[in-house]
């Protein structure tokens, strides 16, 4: 970390690989590539490279290596906790894999799609589409997060609980390691028993142990018959129970089961001109979806869930447009939340069957520190992952809700860790968790990750104050 800034020569040299026109040196140019859509972070940096390929990658980190300069990749700059933003020491370069967006292969026998790092998820769910096939993951910020990122942070999103996470999606990477070589394990293979697994020691490496240039994802059929229920659910216990019951009554075809709070559907309404498409307001919402089910079986999911009191409402999509309506109200949920202040967010995981816990445990502690907060816990609740959100009370300021930051994270984390769960669950490490990791993760554990981050980058020039705790 306490590296000197890299010399000019240095910064030349850098330069030249990628020629001048994908250098950028000018503050106000780099200041994309600087800050973060929450606005925590914004870097320093004396220079931001934009390798055009893999060969131009490998050629930057070898300067790098030699020089002991520090790199920092970054794809959309979609990240949450602040690993793809340089520190504020102008001594680290950023590599942008922003030019390294082609989509090389889609394969429908194989079922795979080849891609460089930089490829936009939605290009990727595009040219699925365009073969007749899915590429499942999907989240938010579909329209601009890369790849690589998704790859380094292990992206979850909205599909999660029937096609896995990012790392459930990854069979092949291309990989340059801090000293500039190149791993390419862009196999297309379904079984490979040949060793260790390094493919899946970069996932979730947020750039730490080498930069991820290109990967071969899984693709899948796509679904002929979809059906999405928004309901109104009396308790998160009830969410729970519909969970096992959709997956019973339909065969285990549920692909999607998220939940929100009222408080989250009002600010959708409020600030994003999403509508509430029940017309009685409900404590809790779930939206959920059924892949290829036997045509009417969320109607008859509902019957029963109505008939054991678990169900007050609820509304299944009869065309795609009212499908897209109701995924909406999900997807702007994140950004209505910055229109009401400051959040102090956690991304935790429960078993499933500990959430109701989870949410009966954390409020009562949050109750106890801060009478007025606005408690905004949402989301992936099929994947026992919450997004505990807590918004700033109406009239507080907003310096003094920040002041809490550290204890109400405290006081989160204390209930996850009682419960068996993670304090990170998709969202990754970065800056944001990296003083946790000792409570998390066992003096053994932390050994094995430190010894592999000295063995792949002895200098600690990738990315570094990320991650890993000091
Ligand atoms: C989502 O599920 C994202 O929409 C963002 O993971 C969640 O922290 C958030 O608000
Ligand atoms: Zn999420």
């Amino acid at each position: 970390m306490n590296r000197p800034p890299p010399s000019s020569d240095t910064l030349s040299r850098l330069t030249n690989v990628v020629g001048e026109r994908y250098a950028i040196r000018d503050l106000a140019a780099m200041d994309g590539y600087m800050r973060e859509w929450r606005g925590i972070w914004h870097g320093v940096s004396p220079l931001v490279v934009r390798p055009a390929n893999t060969d131009e990658v490998s050629r930057v980190l070898a300067i790098a290596h030699e020089t002991n300069t520090a790199i920092v990749p970054q794809g959309g700059n979609t990240g949450l906790v602040g690993a793809q933003i340089p520190h504020e020491t102008n001594t680290e370069v950023v590599l942008s894999l922003d030019r390294m967006t082609r989509i090389i292969a889609v394969d429908a026998s194989d079922n795979t799609i080849t891609v460089e790092a930089g490829a936009i998820l939605r290009s990727m769910q595009d040219a699925a589409d365009a073969a007749d096939r899915l590429f499942p993951l999907s989240l938010a910020s579909e329209g601009s997060c890369r790849i690589g990122g998704n790859l380094s942070s292990n992206a979850g999103g909205l599909n999660v609980i029937a096609y896995g996470n990012t790392r459930e999606l990854c069979l092949g990477l291309e990989v340059v390691l801090a000293d500039g070589r190149v791993w390419n394990g862009l196999k297309h293979l379904r079984k490979d028993n040949t060793g260790y697994d390094l493919r899946n020691i970069f996932i979730g490496a947020e750039g730490t142990l080498g930069i991820i240039t290109g990967a071969v994802m899984k693709l899948f059929p796509k679904p002929r018959v979809q059906e999405t229920a928004f309901i109104a659910i009396a308790s998160p216990q009830a969410a729970v129970d519909l969970l096992s019951l959709a997956r019973e009554l339909s065969g285990n075809r549920v692909v999607a089961f998220e939940i929100m709070p009222q408080f989250a559907m009002d600010i959708t309404v409020k600030h994003m001109g999403a509508r509430n498409p029940l017309a009685t307001p409900s404590p809790w919402y779930v939206l959920s979806e059924l892949a290829d089910p036997v045509r009417g079986t969320f109607l008859r999911i509902l019957e029963t869930a109505m008939e054991r009191g678990w169900v007050s409402d609820a509304t299944v999509a009869q065309s795609a447009a009212q499908r897209n309506e109701l995924w909406a109200i999900r997807e702007l949920m994140p950004e209505s939340q910055t229109h009401e202040g400051a959040s102090i967010k956690h991304d935790i995981a429960v078993p499933v069957s500990r959430i109701p816990a989870f949410f009966t445990e954390a409020d009562a502690v949050i109750r106890r520190m801060m009478p007025d907060a606005r408690i905004m816990g949402y989301g992936h609740l099929g994947d026992g992952n919450i997004h505990y959100n807590i918004t700033q009370p109406l009239g507080m300021e907003k310096q003094a809700f920040l002041s809490q930051w550290d204890a109400i994270n405290d006081a989160v984390y204390a209930v996850v860790i009682s419960l068996g769960g993670s304090i990170s669950a998709e969202h990754g490490i970065g800056r944001l968790k990296r003083k946790y990791m000792p409570f998390i993760k066992s003096p053994v554990e932390l050994h094995m990750m430190r010894g592999l981050k000295r063995m792949l980058d002895p200098k600690g020039i990738l990315n570094p104050g990320k991650l890993l705790p000091e």
